[in-house]
């Protein structure tokens, strides 16, 4: 990969911005992903959380991301820019008042992007750039079906060294095929992108996340035997187009309770939080790459 590293010109989107600017005009990226390639003079190590909208992805990272700041694992994450402090604060803070965070908003130009540095604890001179654009699902599925009406989800995948897809198990067991659609898409655009032949495998590791896995606790006794019978057409895909594939079951609720919101809606209330599995698909990824 041959980027010439400039502070102003998006790592994502190759757009050139103002000396001054925050975020790419572009595609919204945050510029300290340029900036912080510059100082340390060295390219991004980029690992990229994707997935369809409503499967998890805010309460996951925003979990994950709090884990690393108070050094759970064997890595410790450095927050890069405000949004990322905010997206943890968000889900922490409303998981601590039983509640879950509010959605994302649609547009483009309000997609925010997540950013932090991940140093290993006994090698803390070896970097990993975690980005999560936490874009409307909607948008994803937009390229995927029109490639190129978002530029700036192909620049990411092109470049991500490593992809974390987050499912929604939960709808998967219920025989949503919604779930295992939008993953099977998804990847197929992956392995598309990368323009390898029919006898090279994709060898970028790549690892599902079977979000909300306390509905289905069968997906933690055995991922990958969930992943083949609710989520086939993904793992098919994946068995002959991509080399480096594991599975992981997650959860970040405990015990989950009904109520209504102030419209008598009836919603989900999560009574406690005990993370399950949130870990282990990223440290399995990061020693991946
Ligand atoms: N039971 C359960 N529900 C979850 C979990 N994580 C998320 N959810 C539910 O999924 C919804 C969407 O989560 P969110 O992280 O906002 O999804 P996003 O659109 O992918 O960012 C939340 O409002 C919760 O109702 C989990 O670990 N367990
Ligand atoms: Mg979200
Ligand atoms: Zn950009």
């Amino acid at each position: 990969m041959s980027i010439a590293l400039s502070a102003t010109q998006c790592l994502i989107c190759q757009q050139e911005n103002a000396e001054d600017a925050y975020c790419c005009a572009g595609c919204s990226a945050p510029l300290s992903m340029s900036r912080e390639a510059l100082t340390q003079n060295r390219l991004p190590n980029m690992v990229t959380v994707i997935g369809d909208s409503n499967v998890g992805k805010t309460v996951y990272l925003g979990y994950l991301l709090d884990m690393l700041t108070r050094r759970a694992g064997e890595y410790e994450s450095v927050p890069k820019g405000p949004f990322s402090i905010n997206l943890q604060q968000n889900v922490m803070g409303h998981l601590a008042m039983r509640l879950f965070p509010p959605k994302t908003p649609n547009e483009v130009d309000q997609w925010h992007w997540a950013y932090c540095q991940i140093a290993h604890k006994r090698r803390p001179d070896y970097l990993y750039d975690l980005v999560m654009p936490d874009m409307a699902g909607e948008s994803i599925a937009t390229e995927l079906d029109a490639p190129g009406s978002y530029p700036a989800i192909r620049g990411l995948l092109t470049q991500s060294r490593g992809i974390m897809l987050l499912v929604d198990a939960s709808a998967a067991a219920m025989g949503n095929v919604q779930a295992d659609f939008f993953a099977f898409k998804l990847m197929s655009y992956v392995d598309q992108l990368t323009g390898l032949g029919t006898d090279t495998k994709v060898d970028t590791p790549v690892g599902v996340v079977l979000c909300k896995s306390d509905y289905c606790p069968q997906s933690f006794d055995d991922p990958i035997t969930f992943a083949q019978t609710n989520l086939n057409r993904l793992w098919n895909l994946c068995d002959s187009r991509f080399a480096n594939v594991a599975y992981f079951a997650a959860s970040v609720i405990g015990a989950i309770g009904f109520g209504t919101d102030e419209d008598d809606n009836v919603i989900s209330v999560p009574l406690h939080s005990a993370p399950r599995g949130i870990l282990e698909p990223f440290e399995w990824l990061i020693t991946a790459l």
